[in-house]
């Protein structure tokens, strides 16, 4: 059985590790599924070059968390980091100061922009770095063209009133916290789909939307030319799960920027927002929370199969039992006539 899931970074390594978790053994049996196969296409749109490194905090988040490398409590970043560079280039005066690149993973971004300086594309470079760590699944980025999402925030000193900066600026140094006019993907209409990505959604019996950010995370997989009509396209099924639970985001800041796409912080919103396959939009399902199960009715009526089931992922367990959720309403919800 193959599983592709679209995600982010630290919600949707939780997830995948649940997805995994769940292939990986026909359910509770712990005999290991031999046909199971599991492709994660990862955003590359936060990806930052910083003191020259390339870095790529989705892909390195599922790369670590699924490697057993990341730590647990930040969710990003690795295990046992120690910030001793950091410190120098702050110690300098460098900027910029407010991004956490930690002593370890600092060797993953060297070698990054080590293989992207002679030529490899990121895909082959994902493919070489996944080596040291026994993911369990497949990591493509996205795309191996370069796309970096920038957001528009109110700037009384900028000419226009307002002034673009790059997410990570928006997400680490100001935590979110402006108001957003505009989500720009800088570049994303001269990306191609990474090579491997349109066979993983063309030929998985199921396409998972993970719990990331609507916006920042599976925005920009939706928006790679290609990716949309691939999924259209696929004969099986393709499932969200909220990354809403009753008004507020699971985890992180997963309901951040979505009034600037005009979508109300809801988990019905948002699978409307992604739309049904049968009305051109991108899902067949939609997982809820309990606690937002008023919005099924909704759902159903504008042609998606929805159903509530607990989301919280406080554990792999957790995740466990919503990627089971998942992949039972795909399975009820079958192939596409
Ligand atoms: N997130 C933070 O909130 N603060 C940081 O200093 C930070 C550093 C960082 C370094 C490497 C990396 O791969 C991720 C890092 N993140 C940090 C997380 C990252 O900004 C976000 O998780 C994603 O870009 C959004 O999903």
């Amino acid at each position: 059985m193959l599983v592709t899931v679209l995600a982010g970074g630290i919600g949707g390594s939780r997830f995948l590790q649940g997805v995994r978790a769940v292939l990986d053994e026909h359910a509770g049996t712990g005999v290991p599924r031999p046909d199971a196969h599991l492709v994660a296409v990862v955003n590359t749109a936060d990806d930052i070059t910083l003191f020259g490194l390339r870095v790529s905090p989705d892909l390195d988040t599922v790369m670590y968390t699924l490697g057993g490398g990341s730590d647990t409590e930040r969710g990003w970043g690795r295990s046992d980091e120690t910030f001793t560079a950091k410190a120098e280039l702050a110690a300098y005066g460098a900027q910029p100061d407010w991004f956490g690149l930690g002593d370890r993973d600092l060797a993953t971004h060297i070698l990054r922009t080590q293989m992207l300086a002679a030529g490899y594309p990121l895909s082959q470079v994902t493919e070489a770095l996944c080596r040291r760590w026994p993911l369990g699944l497949r990591l493509l980025p996205m795309t191996d063209e370069r796309v970096e999402t920038h957001v528009v925030v109110a700037d009384e000193e900028a000419p226009a009133g307002a002034r673009a900066i790059h997410f990570q600026e928006y997400w680490v140094r100001l935590h979110a916290a402006p108001a957003v006019r505009e989500v720009v993907l800088v570049g994303i209409e001269d990306t191609t789909p990474a090579p491997g990505v349109a066979e993983a959604i063309a030929e998985a019996d199921v396409v998972l939307l993970a719990p990331s950010n609507p916006v920042v995370s599976i925005g920009p997989i939706l928006a790679v030319p290609g990716i949309r009509a691939a999924l259209h396209r696929r004969s099986g099924p393709v499932v969200g799960i909220s990354p809403i639970i009753s008004g507020s985001a699971v985890r992180g800041m997963a309901d951040k920027l979505l009034p600037a796409i005009g979508v109300h912080t809801d988990a019905a919103a948002v699978g409307l927002h992604y739309g049904a396959r049968s009305g051109g939009g991108v899902i067949d399902g939609w997982l809820v929370d309990e606690s937002d199960a008023a919005g099924l009715a909704t759902l159903e009526a504008a042609g998606i199969a929805a159903r509530a089931v607990p989301l919280f992922m406080d554990d792999t367990g957790a995740s466990s039992a919503m990627a089971a959720a998942a992949l039972e309403l795909a399975g009820s919800v079958g192939a596409r006539r």
